[in-house]
């Protein structure tokens, strides 16, 4: 089965979690360590990458170490076409919509698109969306961040995303943002499209998770929980609070 039908079905049944770990943290056996964790917790995916500091070599590990220690598919969540890992099942070929450089609209993916088809990795479309306050990832990708208080722009991004083919959009506060994106936000943006809603950037604990479901996220995704001491009993806590 494709990652994408697995993924597809899954969402039959509920709302779903995904782990991100970013290859730059931490050496690749405490990648491992922490897939299997997130596996064990009931974690449906688990995503790798990060906005900076992503080498082919610590991408090549780290891929590697969790595709050993886990039973669910790992997505390459890429930063740019600089590396590309076969030990990934799939990646989200993707495009930041609402960034000002066309490096990051299309210009990466042009420079990847030929790796991916020899690599024969699994695409998995998606249209990204920074929302404020960005983080790392809206400087770095020259975003015109979605204001907070303007859901209508982010819902119109996510409608030109999905009229133009993409299978699945992601609306990202940045990693670490101090506040999750508003929940008014992903309801409207929930019901002016059809494909799956991906949400992710400052979810730290199960309120903000259910909340975040509840607006009608599909894919509720979190990273930097996993890097704190004790992250085992939060991450516990958010994948019940998404399942339940
Ligand atoms: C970043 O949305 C993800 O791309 C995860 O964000 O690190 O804040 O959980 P956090």
């Amino acid at each position: 089965m494709s990652v994408e039908d697995y993924l597809l079905q899954k969402l039959k049944t509920g709302a779903l979690h995904m782990t991100l770990i970013d290859p730059a943290s931490q050496d690749p056996a405490q990648a491992g360590k922490i897939a299997r964790d997130a596996c064990s917790l009931g974690t449906d995916a688990i995503m790798i990458g990060g906005s900076t500091g992503v080498t082919q070599e610590n991408l090549d590990q780290t891929a590697l170490e969790i595709k050993d220690n886990s039973d669910v598919p790992s997505i390459y969540f890429p930063s740019g076409a600089e590396a590309m890992s076969p030990h990934c099942d799939a990646i989200y070929f993707m495009s930041m919509l609402n960034s000002r450089s066309l490096d990051w609209v299309i210009r990466e993916q042009v420079a990847g698109a030929p790796a991916v088809k020899k690599l024969g990795l699994e695409p998995l479309s998606m249209g990204y969306i920074i929302v404020a306050p960005g983080m790392k990832v809206g400087e770095v990708g020259q975003a015109d961040v979605i204001p907070r208080d303007d859901p209508k722009l982010a819902a119109s991004y996510a409608m030109a995303g999905e009229l133009l083919g993409m299978r699945s959009i992601y609306l990202e506060a940045g990693s670490g943002a101090p506040a999750h994106v508003p929940s008014d936000m992903i309801s409207y943006v929930k019901k002016s499209i059809s494909v799956p809603l991906i949400v992710g950037g400052g979810i730290r604990d199960a309120e903000a998770a259910k909340e975040v479901k509840d607006a009608g996220a599909d894919v509720i995704v979190t990273g930097t929980i996993i890097e704190e001491n004790g992250y085992l009993s939060k991450l516990e806590s958010i994948i019940k609070s998404i399942k339940t």
